[in-house]
């Protein structure tokens, strides 16, 4: 059994169906946790939630909320938000792809979105798609402020929006993973922090970190 967290997906469906490839995937015995940031900006969003949505109820999927979906909701919920559909935040491309599914669909894989967690971990690991927030008066992170902390621009909960150098090791030693902030090869960021997301729905690379081997894999292409 092998545990892939990968990097922020942003409707890459071809570049992650190659990497399941090339990671020689198992969906009967392995899991792949997505570190937030999974719609906008790519063209395949709608198909790639349904792939990941049948793949939660198989249970080899399991997501991890980022800034992207959080500000998506909050839009779905009426909150006025002008620059989800910047095009460099890519939220017109959400909305074209759900509205292509129909909305029945649609609205099932909204309601999906809406029970993801900001935090995945387990005893060695925890996965967050932007940082821990501090501990006051530490420079330790703690996922149990993950579900309350807001940034201090009041848009996301901090969690989903901290960057280097606020993206900082987790207080109790749990190694820490996450995303949002593109690194060129994904790495150690210091001591107890990993980053996974290489920037795929611009650079073509898609990377992934595999818990219990503690290896990194990725595969480049055309982004969509
Ligand atoms: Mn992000």
């Amino acid at each position: 059994m092998a545990t892939y967290v990968v990097g922020d997906l942003h409707g890459q469906l071809p570049l992650f169906e190659n990497l399941l490839t090339k990671i020689n995937f198992s969906f009967q015995d392995d899991r792949l946790i997505a570190a937030g940031d999974v719609i906008d900006r790519g063209a395949h969003v709608g198909e790639l939630l349904e792939r990941l949505y049948d793949g939660s109820r198989d249970g080899w999927f399991l997501p991890v909320a980022g800034n992207h979906e959080e500000a998506f909701l909050r839009l779905r919920d009426g909150e006025s938000l002008p620059f989800y559909q910047d095009p460099e935040f890519g939220g017109a491309r959400t909305l074209e792809s759900l509205s292509r599914l129909g909305h029945t669909r649609s609205r099932r894989l909204e309601s999906w979105l809406r029970t993801w967690p900001f935090v995945w971990s387990d005893s060695r690991h925890i996965v967050v798609h932007g940082g821990l927030p501090a501990v006051p008066g530490s420079n330790l992170g703690d996922p149990d402020l993950c579900a309350t902390r807001i940034s201090p621009s009041g848009n996301f909960h901090e969690c989903v929006d901290l960057r280097p150098p606020n993206v900082l090791p987790s207080w109790d030693g749990r190694l820490v993973v996450s995303g949002h902030t593109i690194v060129r090869k994904a790495k150690h960021l210091c001591d107890g922090v990993i980053m996974v997301d290489t920037g795929a729905y611009r650079t073509g690379r898609l990377s992934a970190y595999c818990l219990e081997n503690e290896t990194f894999h990725s595969v480049v292409g055309i982004p969509c």
